[in-house]
């Protein structure tokens, strides 16, 4: 086992990996910017090392730096977290040429699969369903045309050193198809400098289901269930959960075995999460692979009773995979909600800003994985996710209803957060009924203000119940005002909480 890992991220993925760190005994060494100073993720490691300014060029991407803590630290392996440098094969190589431990897949598995072009190849190879189409770059405007009448209308451009969504054209017709390659070509090269794209056939409205695989450095790999991904906002995830309300337990076997078929193909070590997009008919296709460990695994960690990142950990030192693929069970449902520090009412713009305050929800089935502290400056500097919000329970409806429970608990002050989203996608009965496709926030309808008569009376009662808890003199006295407004109605969250705060001054007093 390792003595001392360093992690080479922040945020609560890093604070994440400093608990499985403590948990088994290993020595955990965070790195920060300069803005991250105060960051949780400093304040929970055994160790700290600064490495440089906040733009994250020069701090969290830069290979150079993150090499030099770690050799400094004596660390013997680094978890790269998700994003930054974890995806990048370069970083995996100067990490072996360092002699340190990259806990993740080889350099060549990431090379290979961060080529769609090369990966599909592959995939083609080894007998993976994978989106009808091209696999290599379009070479012509003639070529593509060929192809694009082959295939049928709508097709899909996308760029080859691409994924999540980045240089991705959606192409209806042959009137649109000059432009369209055009402009996908000068994305791709503007964003990944290369502008390889090639085309499949587009799948409309498709469900976006992953399957995450863990494979062992001895040749083993199992599959762990699905997790489904559809509810995105701008190819940005919101809400995800474990297992899909659309996939039977055939489908998930069929769609592991498949998985693990494409790990193999890639000769894939660690945790890694194959994405396919599966149709109204039940079909599925290969589309990607993550190599690395996800956002959202928390929820395949609630439903099959492991710890993903324990796992990875041991992998990488070199251990068998401690069970085989007839042990894992899927039990329960898991649902997270990715908790962003951004402003509904103004197009989820990002929302910076001191935490001034933090209430966080607790309790039965409710797990929270959070990057944040009350006090604490949320920087403009990085992906603004603050923490995520997972529920458990026996059902999906189980685990809904402690989430919406959650949801009203939870209360973060100081900066603007898309917390009242949940609470419509948790209380929509197409949500309820399963139907999440990938068109689905831009179907979940918006909330108007209220003007019935109920909604002013509870008004008044809100504003009763404010001033009751802010004036000494009436609050909790029995007979104030918000009590007598709210003894006729059903339960409101404004009322509870205005009770709550009622009593909290009438503690501190
Ligand atoms: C597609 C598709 C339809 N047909 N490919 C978007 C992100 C990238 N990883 C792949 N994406 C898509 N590829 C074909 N052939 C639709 C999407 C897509 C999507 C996929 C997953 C989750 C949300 C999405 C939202 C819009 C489009």
């Amino acid at each position: 086992m390792f003595r001392k890992i360093l992690i080479a991220n922040r945020g609560e993925i890093a604070v994440r990996v400093i608990r499985a760190c403590r948990e088994l005994g290993i020595i955990s060494v965070a790195v920060y910017s300069e803005i991250d100073r105060k960051a949780l993720h400093v304040l929970k490691a055994d160790e700290a090392y600064l490495i440089g300014p906040a733009s994250a060029t020069e701090s969290y991407l830069n290979i150079e730096r993150i090499l030099d803590a770690a050799k400094r630290s004596g660390a013997e392996a680094i978890h790269p977290g998700y994003g930054f440098l974890s995806e990048n094969a370069q970083f995996a190589r100067s990490c072996k040429d360092a002699g340190i431990k990259f806990i993740g897949p080889s350099p060549e598995s990431i090379d290979l699969m961060g080529s769609k072009t090369r990966a599909r190849q592959q995939m083609e190879k080894a007998g993976v369903p994978f989106v009808p189409g091209t696999s290599r770059g379009v070479g012509s405007l003639v070529e593509a045309k060929n192809t694009a009448s082959m295939l049928g209308y709508p097709v899909m451009l996308k760029a080859a050193a691409g994924g999540g969504g980045k240089g991705m054209r959606l192409v209806s017709s042959e009137a649109e198809l000059a432009s369209a390659l055009e402009g996908a070509q000068s994305e791709a090269q503007r964003a990944f400098g290369d502008s390889e794209v090639y085309l499949e056939k587009a799948i409309l409205n498709p469900r976006h289901i992953e399957m995450q695989v863990l494979a062992d450095e001895h040749g083993a790999c199992v599959y762990l269930g699905e997790r489904e991904c559809s509810i995105q906002r701008r190819h940005q995830k919101v809400l995800e959960e474990a297992p899909s309300p659309a996939v039977t337990a055939e489908v998930r076997r069929r769609m592991g075995e498949v998985a693990v078929k494409a790990a193999n193909a890639a000769n894939y070590m660690n945790a890694g999460t194959i994405e396919f997009l599966a149709d109204a008919s039940g079909n599925f296709y290969f589309l990607e692979m993550n190599t690395r460990l996800q956002v959202e695994h928390p929820v395949t960690e609630l439903v099959t009773g492991l710890d993903l990142v324990h796992l990875q950990i041991k992998i990488a030192t070199g251990e068998k995979l401690p069970f085989k693929q007839e042990d894992v069970q899927i039990r329960g449902h898991a649902i997270e909600c990715r908790i962003y520090a951004e402003d509904p009412d103004n197009n989820y713009f990002p929302s910076p800003g001191e935490i001034a305050s933090l209430s966080e929800p607790s309790g039965p089935g409710i797990r929270i994985d959070s990057g944040i502290y009350s006090g604490w400056n949320v920087p403009l500097d990085y992906d603004p996710l603050l923490a995520k919000l997972i529920g458990f329970g026996e059902t999906r409806q189980q685990a809904i209803a402690r989430l919406k429970r959650a949801v009203d608990e939870y209360f973060i002050g100081g900066v603007k957060t898309n917390v009242s989203l949940f609470r419509r996608i948790l209380t929509d009965p197409a949500f309820a009924a399963g139907n999440t496709d990938t068109g689905y926030l831009t179907r979940l309808p918006v909330p108007t203000p209220a003007e019935s008569p109920e909604r002013e009376q509870e008004l008044a009662a809100i504003v009763a119940a404010v001033f009751a808890a802010t004036d000494s003199r009436h609050a909790m006295r029995g007979n104030g005002s918000a009590t007598a407004a709210s003894s006729n109605s059903t339960s409101s969250n404004w009322k509870r909480s205005s009770r709550a705060e009622a009593l909290r001054s009438e503690a501190l007093r």
